[in-house]
């Protein structure tokens, strides 16, 4: 049973540069990349805080793009008689600041005078990119439970895994006893932690952080007041650790990192499993988006099979296997498309712009006839023409163009491209 909402707002750290996930994030900000078709990246936090009665949001991010703007705008307003909102807060140029976030808490520190402004006894700091389901109401009352200055969501991982995260050892009661950034392989033998058998099996013997805390109000305040710390993993964390009261709250469900193509590929494609690790049909867990009030898909001759298929399509394939297609896909007559995410597009092209665009030899919005298409993200509102051939894998060396990125095999075709008829990647 859920318990009475706490004294919450919700800070969600929407991405640096963005680097990691480009080209996807070369005309959007992070938080705006889609996801699983139908989806934005900042959905998956806004519907975590949302499932767990936190209901003041701030999302920070580097830039403003119109798509999150319009995205937040359009998805999530409230009654004007609750208390509720999700804000985006840009990083800004002040009289005191000519720049932009320097690392996670000097965007926090930035943006202290917005939260400020609101009553608040907990300040719940999630990051973007990241694929879970938590309730995070229970690490609230855990944290309040344990008096903690500072809670930190943690979970087993692998020796693998460990150097990517800040890894920590706890003491007894739970507090967190010694805490390293992400650090080097020859220093893991030192930082083994005991969990659970299941854990064990798996070689899940580290407890690193998710990058998720709950600040006390006033230490948060106190900490910022320091202006020469600039992130938090690297340099607030392990300071506190040893003067303040850390507490772990260890999750031990499903939790992906979504901030590099790979990973990011690996997240929608993995939707397609017969029982996915994200949960998208869920009755209680909803995740949250923009009701567009799209007609709904339609199909020629296409066999499908594990697949997510968003709304408002028009599906003349041959053949789409293991691949996630969003809102509005155009794709044509005998093509076939494996292991692939289709971003879709944001509008429809009516006949007579078909046809003159034809008249003129111009390659239609979405994806033509006759094409191959395999490991590949193709981004929103692509023109890829007839007998288009892309197939990704690992054979394919990391390179760019105007037209498209490869990276770990992945082929990302970027937002609006156009391919010519015959292309072949
Ligand atoms: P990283 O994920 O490597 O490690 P970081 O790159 O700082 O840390 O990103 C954390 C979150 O903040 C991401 O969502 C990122 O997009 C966002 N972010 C980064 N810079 C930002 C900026 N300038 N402005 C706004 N948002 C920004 C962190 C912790 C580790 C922990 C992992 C778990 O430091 O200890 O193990 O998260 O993923
Ligand atoms: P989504 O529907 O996936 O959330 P966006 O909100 O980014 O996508 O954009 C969709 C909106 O794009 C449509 O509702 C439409 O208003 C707008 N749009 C309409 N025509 C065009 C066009 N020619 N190019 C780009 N965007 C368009």
């Amino acid at each position: 049973m859920k318990t009475k909402r706490k004294n919450v707002i919700a800070i969600i750290l929407g991405g640096g540069q963005g680097s990691r996930l480009s080209p996807l994030t070369e005309s959007r900000s992070k938080p705006a990349v889609p996801i699983a078709g139908k989806y934005r990246l900042v959905d998956i936090p806004i519907s975590n805080c949302m499932n767990s009665d936190i209901y003041r949001i701030f999302v920070l991010t580097q830039f403003n793009s119109a798509s999150l703007n319009a995205h937040i705008k359009n998805t999530y307003h409230f009654s004007i008689f609750s208390h509720a909102f999700v804000d985006i807060l840009a990083a800004e140029q002040t009289p005191d600041n000519a720049g932009w976030f320097q690392g996670t808490a000097d965007a926090v520190r930035q943006c202290m005078p917005h939260f400020l402004n609101h009553d608040f006894d907990y300040a719940m700091i999630l990051s973007g990119d990241q694929l879970y389901q938590m309730d995070l109401n229970e690490m609230i009352e855990a944290h309040i439970e344990k008096q903690a200055d500072i809670s930190i969501a943690t979970l087993p991982v692998n020796a693998k895994d460990a150097t990517d995260f800040g890894i920590l050892k706890t003491a007894e009661d739970g507090s967190i006893a010694s805490f390293i950034e992400k650090p080097a392989k020859e220093l893991l033998p030192d930082w083994k932690s005991d969990v659970s058998e299941e854990m064990k099996s798996h070689g899940k013997e580290y407890l690193a952080s998710m990058g998720i805390y709950i600040f006390n109000k006033q230490f948060l305040v106190d900490v910022m007041s320091d202006n020469s710390t600039k992130d938090f993993g690297k340099e607030i964390i392990p300071q506190a650790v040893g003067n303040k009261k850390i507490v772990s709250f260890q999750y031990e469900g499903y939790w992906t990192d979504i901030g590099n193509i790979d990973s990011f590929f690996e997240a929608n494609i993995g939707l397609t499993d017969d029982v996915p690790q994200f949960n998208l049909f869920d009755n209680e867990n909803k995740i949250y988006t923009r009701p567009r009030l799209l007609p709904p898909t339609k199909f020629k001759k296409t066999n499908i099979d594990r697949s997510l298929v968003s709304d408002g399509c028009i599906v003349n394939a041959k053949e789409i296997v293991r691949s996630v297609i969003g809102n509005r896909s155009r794709i044509g007559d005998e093509t076939i498309i494996q292991n692939s995410y289709v971003m879709g597009n944001d509008f429809y092209q009516n006949i007579d712009d078909m046809n003159e665009d034809i008249k003129n030899n111009k390659q239609l919005v979405g994806i033509g006839e006759r094409c191959f298409i395999n490991n590949a993200i193709i981004d929103k509102n692509c023109r890829i023409g007839n007998d288009v051939f892309i197939s990704g894998g690992k054979h394919l060396e990391n390179i760019s163009n105007h037209l498209y990125t490869i990276k770990e095999g992945i082929v990302v075709v970027k937002k609006g491209s156009v391919l010519p008829d015959g292309y072949i990647i």
